[in-house]
Parts: structure tokens; sequence; C-alpha cells
């Protein structure tokens, strides 16, 4: 039996030594020491030893297992360092190659107008108040004086939420937002109200079923249409340019009596005419009128008491303008070389 452990153990350091891939090595070990291993099947054969030579041929195993593993643990690192060496010799590291770079993120155009029509306002002592995109028929529509049979109300215009509630809608303005500000009952009320609003439209250059609006609202005693005109013209002014004129053509809202559209100067031209304004000189940018004083009424706001002005205008439309992008579809791209633009 000892002459038997000399040679498997002679044959094992022999093959090991050779040996120059870790695949092999592996094999090697399983065929001494694994479970079916020569080693393995040596220790079966104790029963035919002798008993008291059992523990001195035991230990001898022992040894020669000890003395095999040790050396495979040496051929081991032997095998890896020579692979390590060979791949340094082949793999190239060009270390002037530019390193991967982090994104930055941008403002979106339409956040950069939106703060600055905000800012704005604020400076006039308006308040920013946001509200629900999902609303009822009331706040969207009813309470703002539009009809049941407004063409506005019509499903093809409007997505309702569920037909079965008829009443739930995404709204379609941010009126609803003035409206449940109204019915708190505290006056006075100067606010915007700024966010994403829904209409059922084909997605082209100017028109998408998502887009956002800024409204405004102001109710006091004794306002007038010269306010409306006084506020309206100083925030062109002040988003436009100091030198920008506006000009307000009559117009017609359910919610507001009268009601106008405020065109600016066009600013490329400074309206003399050009390609921008279709050579009109003038860009419409907002609506706007004197709050109707049966929407005051049905928010319970006495209109002999109080007045208001409202106006409304297309976020979009401004960063479109303002930055002199020509599609709208690029505003909901969000590809960042067209966003560091602004
Ligand atoms: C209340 C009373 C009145 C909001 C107004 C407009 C005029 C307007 C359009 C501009 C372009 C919508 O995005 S757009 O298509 N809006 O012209 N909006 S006055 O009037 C209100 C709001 C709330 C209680």
């Amino acid at each position: 039996m000892k002459e038997k452990l000399e040679q498997i153990k002679e044959k094992a350091l022999s093959q090991i030594q050779d040996c120059d891939s870790a695949e092999k090595l592996n094999e090697i070990k399983v065929s001494i020491l694994g479970k079916k291993g020569e080693l393995t099947d040596l220790l079966k054969g104790m029963r035919d030893v002798a008993p008291q030579e059992r523990p001195k041929v035991g230990q001898l195993v022992n040894e020669a297992r000890a003395e095999i593993e040790k050396v495979l643990e040496e051929s081991k690192a032997r095998i890896e360092k020579a692979v390590r060496e060979a791949r340094m010799k082949t793999e190239v590291i060009d270390v002037t190659l530019p390193a991967s770079k982090t994104e930055l993120g941008h403002r979106h155009p339409n956040t950069i107008a939106l703060e600055e029509v905000e800012r704005i306002f604020v400076g006039m002592g308006y308040e920013v108040v946001e509200g629900p995109e999902v609303e009822k028929d009331y706040y969207n529509f009813e309470a703002l004086n539009i009809p049941a049979d407004h063409p506005a109300k019509d499903e093809q215009d409007t997505f309702y939420v569920a037909s079965a509630v008829g009443d739930i809608l995404l709204r379609t303005q941010t009126s609803g937002v003035q409206v449940h500000e109204m019915e708190k009952g505290k006056l006075p009320i100067r606010m915007i109200a700024p966010g994403r609003v829904f209409r059922s439209d084909e997605v082209d250059a100017t028109h998408s079923p998502s887009f956002h609006q800024i409204e405004g609202l102001v109710i006091d005693k004794h306002i007038t249409f010269a306010d409306l005109k006084g506020t309206l013209a100083e925030f062109a002014r002040a988003l436009f340019g100091e030198e920008t004129k506006v000009k307000f053509r009559p117009h017609h809202f359910p919610f507001t009596e009268p009601s106008a559209e405020m065109d600016v100067t066009c600013f490329k031209c400074g309206g003399k005419g050009c390609r921008f304004c279709k050579g009109s000189g003038w860009i419409e940018i907002l609506g706007c009128g004197m709050v109707h004083p049966h929407v005051l009424e049905m928010s319970s706001i006495d209109p002999e008491e109080y007045t208001g002005f409202a106006f409304g205008m297309g976020l979009e439309r401004i960063a479109l303008l303002k930055y002199e992008i020509d599609d709208m579809r690029l505003l909901y791209e969000n590809d960042i070389r067209f966003l560091r633009q602004f």
C-alpha cells in the first residue's frame, strides 16, 4: 500500500508540475483527490491493512494529500501569473482615449419660460397656485359659464376619464384652479395658475393633445379694464423687452365680458413686418377679459361689489416665440442636444 501511495504521489506531482492550464489542473485534482479519485480509492483499501498498521498508513495518506494540495495551490498561482503576463503582452490600453463623460441634464425651454413668467407676476404681487389635472365638469366648464351644448365639451375635444361618471375629465384649461380659489371666499385674489392641460388634438407643428397654460385672475373692488391693460402691457414689456407695444382686439370667451386678444409688436422686426410675424408686425400672445358677472356669482362673489380680470396663454407658444423654435414637437422629444441651446 505504501508503494502504491508513493506511486500515486509521484505521478500526481509530475502531472501537476507539467500542467499549463487551470482547466487541466482541476481535472488532475479531481482524478486524484475527488470522490472517485485515486487517493480516495486507496483509502478504501484500508480494511486490508493490519489494524496496528492503520494509523501509520492513515498518516502517510494524509501527508501525501497535504503535499499534493500544496503543489496544486502553487501550480494554480503559477498558471494564473503566466496567463496575466501573456495578456499584458497582447493587451493595449490607450491612455489617451477620452474618458466617458456623464451627461448633465438641462432645464426645458418650457420651464425656463414658465419661471420667467412666474417671476414677472410674483414681482407684481401675484400668487402661483396649482390644482388637479383631473377635474369635474363643473370646475372645467359649468362654473366658467361654458354651456352644456358648447362645442368644446364635445368628446372630440375633451378627454373624459370615465364615461360611467360622465362629469370627470382631464382639464382642458387651468381655470378650475381659479374657481377653487374663488370658492374659498378669501378676497382679493391675485393669482396665476400654470399647469398641464389636455385637448383631443392631433399632433402637428403647433398642436399637441397635452400642453401647458398659464392663466391669471385678479379680483378686487374697483378693478377695471384699465387695470387689465396696464398689467398685461407691463407683463409684455418685462417678457419681450421695454420697447414692446401691445394692442387689444375684441374677442369672445364665455367666461369674460368684454373679452379681447392681446398682440405684441414683433420682437424680431420691431413691428415693421417680417417672416416671423407673417408681415403684420404683430404677434398674438394671449386672451383676456373682465370676469363675467355670472362666473363671479356662481362662486358666491357679488359682482356689484367685486370685479376682476382674467387672462390665459399657452406656455409652449411663449417658449416657441421667445426661443424662435419653429416646431412644437421639438419641445416634447427632450433631446439633450436641442435642450442645451436654451
Ligand atoms: C376664471 C375666469 C376667467 C381665463 C382666460 C383666456 C382668456 C384665453 C387661451 C389662451 C391660449 C387658452 O391656451 S390657450 O388655448 N385662454 O384666451 N383664458 S381669459 O379666464 C378665466 C379663468 C378663470 C374664474
